[in-house]
């Protein structure tokens, strides 16, 4: 594996090895420090009242009982703090100029509009306090209808923001009124249409760590230090400054480990507002440690559409034309990216095909009585994934074809990259079927279709399925100027230091900010790569905006094509001025070095090297340096891609059903995912590893059910059904590798990859099984009682 020619690298075979996680170690053996581990002397401990109600009327609180116990310091209502907070609650995504978003406080006013909402709250010495505390606030509700049902919802019978008068936040359409008419008629003449509802049940990310926050006011200059559970310092470093009005260059947050997010900590919280916003007004430490069942009902939900979806083909198969519309379910607020997440899947209905611009998509989102909704591991693409992928068996189905063969009937052809979309967005590089037929191959595909013939014969009470699902993925999020069309409210850059130290040792300053993905080890190999020495000798800081000022964080799969990429950048400015140092001091031109395994060389004069640590030392003393050049060898750069990264893949599986219980038990699961060159491969499959699972949790296990009162009936695990490792799959993992051309690297991201090729490719399995039995579809997650009761139904 090598990269791309116009890197500086010195090739020193790191890139692309097997290198063991080097932050492991400290997670692995209770060494790492979480936020909810800091000692903090002094500090007072918030609890959160939460509405039991999903919609309800706030008539009084009473908190004089909760005031009175030992051991609490203070008690407050949302009306009590209305003056700690310069704004509402951010939502960076206003998708639409005239989108309504709620004003939202981190503590409700008036009215509770989801289980979950917080109501009071109290500070007391411990947290076992403050919990008893908040059970003696008195507080006296008038129940409300709750609207949990999105059309109900839509119908706007009962309004749950009354100062917005519907529950509509907002109507996005893409390419309509360009393609509408192109489109009906594209369904019109049609050999062939798939028209079908999909139902992407809500989601709970349960990250292992839940959410803590500790809140430090610095004892003399008025500074605050936010240490939080998150995965976007920087974003919440700018955010909770103007929420709360403090001067931006006061506040710093800070990461300690971060337990997972799987983008439930992309976020700006409330109870990141209420421990900052108090501690400043008591001029004392808060901290607070969310309970797991709070972190199923207060920390964001995802997925939660309804996808219907039309699509066109001609009498080969061949996609003519495609229309969706889906109602996007925001729960009760907007939190910071939740309008835009099923705005991200837009541009992905029509997966790895062509697809002529005869195409609709619109979006209306509304709110409900439930928990705000936002970006959760995919945001938006495996939805999309899940809408064109499903369709397309249906299609395979109703044209009577094999389902890869209509795949491949309709891949955009490798010699079209770079590819422009009927979007207008610019697919880098492809080679679908080259994926489709390593995934193929390793599930031994024909094979398989001929014993699943003889499998699957009427009175077989076991039957077998077999699952394709193809994806193009958008990530790396992105060009600033394609976010800003997108309204989004900030860049998509990333900034990167690359410091030689006088002893020649290396630090990397990178604005990404990991809780889960192995920066550590991955940056040290880009570093190691480009100056030839050992990851060793790299160290890695981050998730501390005192030491790493500039950053966007990490989420969208960014954090490699962007900031590994601006970290490489910022090793060949180093080395280039390195190597002027090194030319001065050998008497040679620039342009007749070297640079190999960390030594500087003049080309044809073998006797002529200095090392790397010989010129970091003399970069370093500036006694000798060529004029006018700065001391110190350190470069940072901004790096703000010229696109998108576009990974793909296929992914296959083998199901077998027992018809009498409705058990589906995955035999065999085979995923490609193209992610470009590959930093570290074995990142690259512990990221598709845990992507994959949580497909697969989507498609069998996992749901946030609710009751039409909108009470969460899943808030404990016993319920929301993480599948353990015993319920995993072998999973075999097949190498594409096609580079992006957009990036000196040629990488492109893969942390949600998995995610979004899973679910389509095991409900594709499940119906595939059960289609001779006259089950026509099943919606997710597809349980034991619901494939009992389709085959039922069915058979009736
Ligand atoms: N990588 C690589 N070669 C590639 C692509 C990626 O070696 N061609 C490596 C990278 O160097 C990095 C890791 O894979 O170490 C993931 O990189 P990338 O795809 O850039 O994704 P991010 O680091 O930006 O991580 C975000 C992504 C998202 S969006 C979710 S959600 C998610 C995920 O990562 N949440 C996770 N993976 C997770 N993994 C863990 N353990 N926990 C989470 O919460």
């Amino acid at each position: 594996m090598t990269i791309t020619d116009d890197s500086t690298s010195t090739g020193n075979g790191v890139l692309g090895s097997r290198m063991l996680r080097k932050e492991d170690p400290e997670l692995l053996t209770g060494e790492a420090v979480y936020t909810a581990d800091m000692k903090v002397a002094g500090a007072l401990h918030l609890a959160v009242l939460r509405s039991p109600y999903a919609h309800a009327k706030i008539v009084s609180i009473d908190t004089s009982a909760a005031v009175g116990m030992a051991g609490v310091h203070s008690v407050y209502t949302g009306a009590d703090l209305a003056d700690v907070w310069a704004s509402a609650m951010p939502c960076a995504w206003p998708v639409t100029e005239d989108m309504n978003n709620p004003e939202h406080y981190p503590l409700a006013v008036g009215k509770a509009k989801y289980v979950g909402d917080g109501v009071a709250c109290v500070l007391a010495e411990t947290d076992a306090i403050a919990r008893d505390a908040i059970e003696q606030i008195d507080v006296e509700y008038e129940p409300l209808s709750a609207v949990i049902d999105l059309e109900d919802a839509l119908a706007d019978n009962t309004i749950i923001h009354d100062e917005i008068g519907t529950n509509v936040s907002y109507t996005w359409p893409l390419l309509i009124e360009e393609n509408e008419g192109d489109c009906q008629k594209a369904i019109d003449e049609a050999a062939f249409v798939v028209n079908e509802r999909y139902v992407q049940q809500r989601l709970i990310p349960m990250a292992m760590e839940p959410r803590a926050v500790v809140a430090m006011p610095q004892p003399f200059g008025g500074d605050m230090t936010l240490y939080s559970s998150t995965q976007v310092p920087h974003i919440l470093k700018v955010m909770v400054a103007l929420t709360l009005g403090i001067p931006e260059h006061q506040m710093r947050v800070v990461c300690p480990s971060v337990g997972g997010g799987f983008g439930s900590k992309l976020n700006v919280y409330a109870e990141e507002l209420l421990c900052v916003g108090l501690a400043r007004t008591l001029n004392m430490p808060v901290r607070w440690n969310e309970e797991r069942s709070e972190n199923a009902q207060a920390t964001i939900h995802g997925r939660a559409q309804i996808q219907d979806i039309e699509l066109a083909a001609d009498e080969n198969g061949k996609l003519t034309g495609m229309r969706v519309r889906l109602i996007g379910d925001m729960g009760a607020y907007l939190q910071l990216v939740t309008p835009g997440v099923p705005l991200l899947g837009g541009f992905l209905y029509a997966g790895v095909y062509e697809m002529p611009k005869a195409f609709d998509f619109s979006c209306t989102s509304v709110f409900t009585n439930m928990t705000p909704t936002d970006a959760y591991r995919g945001a938006g693409r495996p939805e999309a994934t899940y809408a064109i992928e499903h369709a397309m068996d249906s299609l395979a189905r109703k044209m009577n074809i094999d389902p890869l063969e209509l795949r491949r009937r309709n891949f955009i052809p490798t010699e079209s990259y770079p590819y422009e979309a009927y979007t207008g967005l610019v697919y880098d590089s492809g080679d679908h079927d080259k994926a489709a037929t390593v995934a193929a191959g390793l599930l031994d595909y024909d094979a398989l279709r001929e014993k699943q013939a003889k499998v699957n014969v009427p009175d077989s009470t076991k039957r077998i399925g077999i699952g394709v699902s193809t994806y193009f993925e958008m990530c790396g999020l992105a060009p600033s100027r394609v976010l800003a069309s997108l309204n989004y409210s900030a860049g998509g850059w990333e900034s990167a230091t690359v410091r030689v130290l006088p002893t020649s040792k290396i630090q990397v300053v990178t604005g990404t900010a990991p809780h889960g993905q192995g920066h550590e080890t991955a940056w040290s190999m880009i570093a190691a790569e480009k100056f030839g020495i050992d990851p060793a000798d790299v160290d890695v800081l981050h998730s501390d905006t005192a030491i790493a000022p500039l950053g966007l964080d990490t989420y969208g799969s960014r954090s490699l094509p962007v900031g590994g990429v601006a970290i490489g950048m910022a090793c060949d400015k180093v080395i280039d001025k390195a190597t002027q140092i090194a030319a001065h001091q050998m008497e040679a031109s620039p342009g007749d070095l070297e640079f190999v395994h960390g030594v500087f060389k003049v080309k044809g004069q073998p006797d002529k090297e200095m090392p790397l640590a010989a010129i970091a030392f003399e970069a370093f003393t500036a006694h000798d340096l060529p004029d006018g050049l700065e001391p110190n060898l350190e470069a940072q750069v901004t790096y703000d891609p010229p696109n998108f990264s576009w990974p793909f893949g296929t992914h296959m599986c083998a199901v077998e059903i027992d018809t009498e219980t409705g058990e589906c038990e995955v035999l065999q699961y085979v995923a490609v995912d193209d992610c470009g060159v590959q930093v570290n491969p074995l990142i690259v499959e512990g990221q598709v590893h845990g992507g994959v699972i949580q497909g697969l949790a989507q498609a069998l296990w996992e749901e946030a059910s609710y009751d039409s009162d909108g009470n969460l009936l899943s808030s404990t695990l016993a319920e929301y059904l993480v599948p353990s490792a015993a319920d995993v799959p072998p999973i075999t993992l097949g190498e594409s590798i096609t580079p992006s051309p957009t990036n000196q690297l040629g990488v492109k991201g893969v942390g949600e990859a998995g995610t979004i090729g899973a679910a389509p490719c095991v409900m594709n399995a499940v119906v595939d099984a059960l289609s001779g039995l006259g089950v026509a579809d099943i919606q997710m997650p597809a349980t034991p009682q619901k494939i009992w009761e389709a085959i039922q139904a069915a058979q009736s």
